[in-house]
């Protein structure tokens, strides 16, 4: 499989760790998504995806998907072990509530296409910008802290889709200098997951495209 990813694309990191989790080959097309204004937005990644973000993944079958949590279903489907979700429909919509807390509604308000129209369209300054991002996430954060449970992943003894989104998003928080020190749930299920090797591999650091 290819890989369009970009090196701290918390989506491309998402299906970076459910690749690495099925143990699954895949090849990295690295997308550069600042320089020149970002190159996911040449004409040659529009053709791999008309949304021009990343990530995007290339099937062995030559099929291009798009949406980290459509592609992360699809590796479940087609390589069924380890599970991302549980099999209880109840525990199921847990961690797809979290997942989803995470991708639709802290992590499009903090992405670099927001941050920047933000900053270019509508002539917001650096320090405000950054109380915007700094707000959303601690604002979901909350959220997450009082939902994950006793551990030592997000919904219990398993690695679930909700680890994979918020591994991730823990990175971009950290980054930005989020502090989260108040949140010792969330610093918990980050330390197990981070034991594991398919989220080491996943980590922005190791990855070819890493500055
Ligand atoms: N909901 C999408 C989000 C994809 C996304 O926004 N990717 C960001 C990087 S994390 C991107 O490519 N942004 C480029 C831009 O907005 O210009 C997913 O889960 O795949």
């Amino acid at each position: 499989m290819k890989l369009y990813s970009y090196f701290r694309s918390s989506a491309a990191y998402r299906v970076r760790i459910a690749l690495n989790l099925k143990g699954i080959a895949y090849e990295t097309t690295p997308v550069h998504l600042i320089k020149d204004g970002g190159h996911n937005k040449r004409p040659e990644f529009r053709a791999i995806n008309p949304q021009m973000r990343v990530p995007a993944l290339v099937t062995p079958s030559g099929e291009i998907l798009i949406q980290s949590l459509a592609i992360i279903e699809y590796l479940d489907e087609t390589h069924p072990q380890p599970p991302l979700l549980p099999r209880d429909p109840i525990a199921r919509a847990k961690a797809r509530a979290l997942a989803d807390l995470i991708a639709c509604d802290i992590h499009p308000l903090n992405n670099v296409g927001p941050l920047r129209y933000l900053k270019n369209a509508m002539g917001q300054a650096q320090s405000a910008i950054d109380a915007w991002y700094h707000h959303w996430i601690l604002d979901g954060f909350e959220a997450l802290e009082a939902l994950i449970g006793s551990g030592p992943y997000a919904c219990g003894d398993e690695v679930t889709i909700a680890d994979i989104c918020l591994v991730p998003q823990i990175y971009n928080a950290r980054r930005l200098k989020v502090p989260l020190d108040k949140f010792p749930k969330i610093n918990a299920v980050d330390a197990a997951c981070m034991k594991l090797a398919a989220f080491d591999r996943a980590r922005p650091e190791n990855q070819p495209d890493a500055e």
